[in-house]
């Protein structure tokens, strides 16, 4: 399908009066967006028919793919019963209510209350405040500051950039009081000569460093996702997350998982956390909630935090207008629906996960432009290096990650690259076909940079 405008002709529209995501926007209005038009699974198809194996499920969200007429019906039917009611005035009403119930019974048993949100920044935003606030209602007002890590990604409005550690987000007016940061347990950039599992320690020992440094007394909470998305798909060594857990209870800290990416199946459990093995106090979520056919996020809290916000806290001055939107929360229960009742999470841990894990360790275990590959169920990354065995990264990975992309573009599939490493992230309910085509026309972007590159 294309539309009755040309390319050029939206393109022209679109550079007079759009501003786009984290891009030098002139280079962009210079070169021209590509104007996507449709979807059906894992396939898209832009204004000049071209057609794309989408590896990214978009943003990391749709999980269920494009096309599907479930979430289509849900959203319709809402549409027309009540488009629109809200949280405040004491009302409610059936979507919400039957969106948290099917949650919180695929939720870990420990948590009871959600907040909802439009979007993941919104849920890391109400997740500062709703910490502090957890932290006033015991006495404690002076546990403030939340730690972050450096390179994590938790969205991009102010106190989700804070939260952040990416530093160029901060020099664009993206930084608050009361924020901290430590590494990032990135292991294959690790230049001595620790194991993984010493290096995981280490990594985690820099939380309890900063907490004594700050004083316990003052540290709210530790913000992270379970493995980072946006920074480069790195999965932390299994040592991490059971260290984490035990300093932040040791000094009395909240641990905040970002499943924004993680949740709703990505590893083949519901929640990143799971596959890790940590139980965090807070989990913000978005993305795969509706598999982003419409704007939805949230902030779950443990039955602890809740207990303590319901039972002592009183009111708690915070509501955004669109929380637990109805149409937004009807397609979100179709779409947990979809994942629990097709038993798509549970083949993305039996079945297509595995398969897609090992295709690429197949295909690029021993490519020469390839030093690791990391992921699990639906989500992986190869790391682009010039040594293997001493984790020698290329001076200019950056580039050399670009172009690949940009190739990958050209063959007709999207990946995604940062620094040195090309991401994937295909839906969750990708076929065999679909994976093969994925990691063949993968193979085709990566052979072809390492040619340009002279590694081939
Ligand atoms: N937390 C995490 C872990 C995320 O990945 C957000 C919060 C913010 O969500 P919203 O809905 O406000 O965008 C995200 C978003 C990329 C990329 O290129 C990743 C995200 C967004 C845009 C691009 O990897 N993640």
């Amino acid at each position: 399908m294309t539309t009755s405008r040309e390319t050029r002709d939206y393109q022209a529209a679109d550079a007079a009066h759009h501003i786009h995501a984290f891009v030098d926007q002139k280079a962009l209005n210079d070169e021209g967006p590509r104007v996507m038009v449709r979807g059906e699974r894992l396939h898209l198809w832009d204004n000049d028919g071209r057609r794309y194996l989408d590896g990214m499920s978009g943003l990391w969200c749709t999980n269920l793919g494009y096309g599907r007429k479930d979430l289509n019906a849900a959203a319709s039917r809402q549409l027309e019963q009540l488009p629109y009611y809200n949280m405040f005035f004491h009302t409610t009403h059936p979507q919400v209510i039957e969106l948290s119930e099917l949650l919180f019974s695929l939720l870990p048993g420990h948590y009871s209350h959600a907040i909802y949100t439009n979007s993941g920044s919104e849920a890391n935003e109400v997740l500062i405040r709703t910490v502090r606030r957890y932290w006033q209602v015991l006495g404690k007002p002076e546990k403030k500051v939340m730690i972050g890590r450096w390179n994590g990604y938790h969205g991009s409005t102010l106190a989700a950039t804070a939260l952040g550690g990416m530093k160029f987000m901060h020099e664009m007016g993206g930084m608050i009081p009361d924020i901290a940061h430590i590494d990032e347990p990135y292991f294959f950039a690790h230049e001595g000569n620790l194991t993984p599992a010493e290096f995981g320690l280490r990594a985690a020992h820099q939380l309890e460093a900063k907490i004594l440094e700050l004083g316990a007394d003052k540290v709210a909470g530790f913000i992270a996702e379970p493995f980072q998305g946006a920074g480069g798909m790195i999965f932390p060594p299994e040592s991490y997350w059971p260290e984490i857990q035990r300093i932040c209870r040791q000094y009395d800290v909240l641990l905040c998982a970002d499943e924004v990416i993680g949740g709703f199946g990505r590893t083949g459990e519901w929640f990143a956390h799971e596959y890790f093995g940590f139980e965090p106090d807070t989990l913000s979520i978005a993305k795969g909630l509706t598999s982003g056919y419409i704007p939805m996020g949230g902030l779950i809290l443990s039955k602890k935090m809740a207990d303590v916000l319901v039972e002592q806290g009183g009111v708690f001055a915070h509501g955004l207008t669109y929380s637990g939107h109805p149409v937004a929360a009807a397609v979100a229960i179709a779409n947990l629906k979809a994942l629990r009742d097709e038993g798509v999470v549970t083949r993305v841990k039996d079945d297509i996960g595995p398969y897609l894990q090992q295709c690429l360790r197949e295909v690029f275990g021993n490519h020469p432009l390839v030093g690791d590959i990391q992921g699990t169920g639906m989500v992986a990354a190869l790391q682009l290096a010039e040594d293997k065995a001493t984790r020698k990264r290329f001076a200019n990975e950056n580039d050399i990650a670009w172009r690949c992309r940009t190739i990958g573009f050209e063959e007709g599939v999207i990946i995604r690259s940062t620094l040195g490493r090309m991401i994937m992230a295909p839906a969750l309910i990708a076929s065999r076909e679909e994976i093969d085509e994925l990691v063949g026309k993968t193979l085709k972007a990566v052979d072809r940079t390492a040619q340009e590159y002279g590694r081939l």
